[in-house]
């Protein structure tokens, strides 16, 4: 019994054509028409197979295959299926597709699981409408209140409620969505490694032991607009100088506060007015720290917080600093590994048992449940661009790895 290469070609052969941006990658942003051509392929695939298919109120998909008792707590099987912009054909697709090929598998060899399987296409993973990640299984499982839909808001100010409300769908029905500790014996995420150790070491599957947590905060500095000619060097307030002074700092200030698992991205500016010929009156940036160790990203960012109030004094400028988003690092679950560790040892597999520096829905969802993620190479370690790749055959070990370890799950 095995999943097939085939429908896995497929299947993302498919969905790679969802994109807004045909030609320079995959940009599949929640909430979109290329999403809702994903979900509907998708659904269209689970309804042929006899599974109960819902979207629920925050935009997550979610697929139900019945197992024999109702009154167990489910398994769920997924990742997500949004990308960022430009973005690879793999990244959070592979999964939601693995987990649908696994239960291809279950029905064609008419397997009936004692627990019933979930499937799950989270929503808002990557946080390309909000510029905060896994909003979809936040706010699924509680984390987020639904309460807060209407605080949270996109580029143009929309609030996340009314994308959803535009979206066709409906926000009032979170609360009874909700996934909740109680209902979910596990959850496990295939998922492309996104870096570049399996690739490199020529390895097949990643175990992941942790998943890095995040500190990501939005920086503004505040100075004065004025002609670019006529303002004298002296009775400047320069917001874009005194920016790049912080940022080309950031990399020291790991280096001198972080670990060595510690990373940092500036990855947004924006300058306004943005003119060749003004003064920069306000410069905003994002910057984003990921370790799996907490106190090392706080460390980090005590020291950007400091860093970038000296700098703005230095140059009598403001500097406004604000939370997006701030998760912990997360230890996976121990007995799903040593279930996963022990199926690709039988297999013959090579592997290594891994961090991960992406976030992932699993580090949310193991906040409520035992969660294991199996990882397959990334091609030269390449991510979140167009050139994304991973083979089909490692998706398939990797499939086949992960419906051998749900089906150890559901024996337990
Ligand atoms: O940002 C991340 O690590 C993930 O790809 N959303
Ligand atoms: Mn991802
Ligand atoms: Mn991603």
């Amino acid at each position: 019994m095995e999943t097939s290469l085939a429908r896995i070609k497929k299947d993302i052969g498919t969905i790679q054509k969802f994109t807004s941006t045909p030609g320079q990658g995959c940009t599949r942003f929640s909430y979109s028409i290329e999403d809702k051509k994903a979900k509907n392929y998708l659904i269209d695939e689970m309804i042929s197979l006899g599974m109960d298919v819902k979207i629920d109120g925050v935009g997550n998909l979610r697929g139900t295959y019945k197992g024999q008792c109702e009154n167990l707590p489910i398994i769920l099987v997924g990742s997500h299926m949004d990308t960022v912009k430009h973005g690879g054909s793999f990244d959070g697709i592979t999964g939601v597709i693995a987990a649908l090929e696994v239960i291809r598998v279950l029905k064609e060899n008419n397997i009936n699981t004692k627990h019933t399987i979930g499937l799950i296409g989270f929503a808002e993973e990557e946080g390309s409408n909000f510029g905060a990640t896994t909003l979809g299984s936040k706010v699924i499982t509680g984390k987020i209140a639904s309460s807060e839909l209407k605080n949270i808001k996109n580029f143009e100010g929309k609030s996340y409620y009314e994308v959803l409300e535009e979206s066709g769908l409906n926000p009032e029905n979170i609360d009874k969505e909700r996934l909740d500790k109680k209902d979910i014996l596990g959850m496990l995420e295939l998922h492309i490694e996104q870096s570049i150790v399996l690739d490199k070491n020529n390895l097949s599957i990643g175990i992941v032991k942790g998943i890095a947590g995040t500190r990501t905060y939005g920086v503004e500095i505040i100075g004065e607009s004025n002609h670019a000619g006529a303002t004298p060097m002296n009775m400047r307030k320069d917001a874009l100088i005194a920016a790049s002074e912080i940022i080309s700092h950031v990399n020291d200030i790991v280096k001198e506060n972080g670990l060595s698992t510690t990373v940092a991205t500036v990855g947004k500016i924006e300058c306004h007015p943005n003119v060749s010929n003004v003064i920069a009156e306000k410069v905003g940036f994002t910057i984003d720290i990921r370790d799996l160790d907490d106190y090392a990203m706080d460390r980090v960012l005590k020291e950007v917080i400091n860093y970038s109030n000296r700098i703005s004094d230095k140059y009598e400028l403001k500097c406004n600093i604000r939370q997006i988003t701030s998760f912990k690092g997360t230890k996976t679950c121990e007995k799903i590994n040593n279930i996963i560790e022990d199926i690709v040892k039988s297999r013959g597999y090579s592997y290594c048992k891994m961090l991960s520096g992406a976030v992932h829905d699993s580090a949310v969802m193991a906040e409520i449940t035992d969660v294991g993620m199996i990882f397959v190479p990334s091609k030269d370690g390449k991510s979140h661009v167009p050139e994304e790749y991973t083979s089909f055959e490692d998706i398939k070990r990797g499939s086949d790895v992960l419906l051998e370890t749900l089906l150890k799950l559901d024996k337990i």
